[in-house]
C-alpha cells in the first residue's frame, strides 16, 4: 500500500514536469488551447488521475485528491497568465505590421535664399545696422512720390508695378520701408529692410516678377561717400572672401545725390574676365548713393544738419553668385534634386 502511494505521487510529480516541459514551447494561442485540453480537459492527464482516486483507500484518498487539485491549480494559473502575454502580442501584431519597411523621414533644412538673407542680415547686424520690415502692399505715396519719383516717372508705370488701385500697389523696392522709419525716427538711423519686392516682368534667367531685397540705410551728422563705400566693402568681403574687390561707376537714381552702381571683383576669375563676367573681370551688384535732400525733405530730416547714405542688393542675385547658379527661376521650383544641394 505504501508502494502503491508513494508510485502515485511520483507519477503525479513527473507529470507536472511534463507539464513544464511542454508550457516552455507555447508560442501561440493554439499550443496553449491543445495543452489545455490535454491536461485539463475531460478526457486529459489530471482528470485520469482523478478518476482513479477509487482505486485507493479512503485514508489515502484525500493526499492524492490534495495533490492532483493543488497540479490542477498550477497549471490553470501558469496558463492563464501565459494566455494573457500571448493575447497581448497577438493586438499588438494585428494593429502594426512589423515585417513594413519603415517610414523614411525627411530631415528639413532652409532654402538657399533663406541661408543668404540671413548670412546678409548678420553680416550688417555686426556692423550696427537693426533690422527694419514693413508692408508689401504700399500706397504710391511711400513707393514713389517720397522717393522724389512724381507722378508722371518712368518707374511708376503700368508695365512696371502691380496696382491694387489707384494708390495701392506692390512695392517695388524696400525704399517705402525706409521712409516710414526716417517719417518717425531722429537721427542717427542705421537699418536695413530685408524683403519680398514686385515688378512686373517677364520671367527669364535673370527676372523674377517676385524677388528679395535688402536695402540700406545710415544717416547722421556728417555721413560721406566714403563711408558708404566702406560698408559695401566690407560687406563683399565678408560676403565673398578677404580679397574681395569693389568698384563704383556714376549713375542716376531719384533718390540718391550723388548716385552711383557698384560691382564686385567676379568670384569666379578674380578679375580675368570669364563667362559669368563675360569677360569684365567684375559682376554688376545694384546701386547706392547719397540720400537725396529732396528725400529728406518730405520726412521732415533738415538736409543742412543731416546727411545719409542708401544702398540695395538683390538677395538672388547675391546667391547665384555664392552659389554659382545661372537661372533664378529654380530658386521658386521646389525641385527637390536642386534644393538638396544646399
Ligand atoms: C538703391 C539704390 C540707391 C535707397 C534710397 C533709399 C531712401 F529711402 F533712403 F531714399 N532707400 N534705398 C536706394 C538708393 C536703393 O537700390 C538699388
Amino acid at each position: 500500500m505504501n508502494n502503491v502511494k508513494s508510485n502515485i505521487l511520483d507519477e503525479i510529480n513527473s507529470l507536472k514536469n511534463q507539464f513544464n516541459k511542454e508550457f516552455d514551447k507555447i508560442i501561440n494561442i493554439s499550443d496553449l488551447n491543445q495543452i489545455r485540453v490535454n491536461y485539463l480537459g475531460r478526457k486529459g492527464f489530471v482528470s485520469s488521475y482523478f478518476r482513479r482516486l477509487g482505486e485507493f483507500s479512503v485514508e489515502k484518498r484525500p493526499l492524492i485528491g490534495n495533490e492532483l487539485n493543488e497540479l490542477k491549480k498550477y497549471i490553470e494559473e501558469k496558463l492563464k497568465e501565459v494566455n494573457k502575454r500571448l493575447i497581448q502580442i497577438e493586438k499588438t501584431e494585428k494593429r502594426y505590421d512589423i515585417t513594413l519597411p519603415g517610414f523614411k523621414r525627411f530631415i528639413g533644412k532652409k532654402h538657399p535664399l533663406t541661408m543668404i538673407m540671413e548670412e546678409i542680415k548678420s553680416i550688417f547686424s555686426f556692423m550696427g545696422f537693426e533690422i527694419a520690415e514693413g508692408p508689401e502692399i504700399e500706397t504710391d505715396y511711400y513707393n514713389f512720390e517720397a522717393l522724389n519719383i512724381p507722378p508722371g516717372h518712368p518707374a511708376r508705370e503700368l508695365q512696371d508695378t502691380f496696382y491694387l488701385t489707384n494708390n495701392m500697389l506692390l512695392r517695388t523696392h524696400t525704399s517705402p520701408v525706409q521712409i516710414r522709419i526716417m517719417e518717425k525716427t531722429k537721427p542717427p538711423i542705421r537699418i536695413i529692410a530685408p524683403g519680398r519686392v514686385f515688378r512686373r516682368d517677364t520671367p527669364d534667367a535673370t527676372h523674377s516678377p517676385i524677388f528679395m531685397q535688402v536695402e540700406g540705410l545710415y544717416v547722421d551728422k556728417n555721413v560721406t561717400f566714403a563711408e558708404l563705400k566702406g560698408i559695401i566693402l566690407t560687406f563683399a568681403r565678408a560676403m565673398f572672401g578677404k580679397d574681395m574687390k569693389i568698384r563704383f561707376r556714376s549713375s542716376f537714381f531719384p533718390f540718391t545725390e550723388p548716385s552711383a552702381e557698384y560691382d564686385f571683383l567676379c568670384m569666379f576669375c578674380k578679375g580675368k574676365g570669364c563667362k559669368i563676367c563675360k569677360g569684365a573681370g567684375w559682376v554688376e551688384i545694384s546701386g547706392a548713393g547719397m540720400v537725396d535732400p529732396e528725400v529728406f525733405k518730405f520726412v521732415n530730416i533738415d538736409p543742412e544738419i543731416y546727411s545719409g547714405y542708401a544702398f540695395g542688393m538683390g538677395v538672388e542675385r547675391i546667391a547665384m553668385f555664392k552659389y554659382q547658379i545661372d537661372d533664378i527661376r529654380t530658386f521658386y521650383e521646389n525641385d527637390m534634386r536642386f534644393l538638396n544641394q544646399f
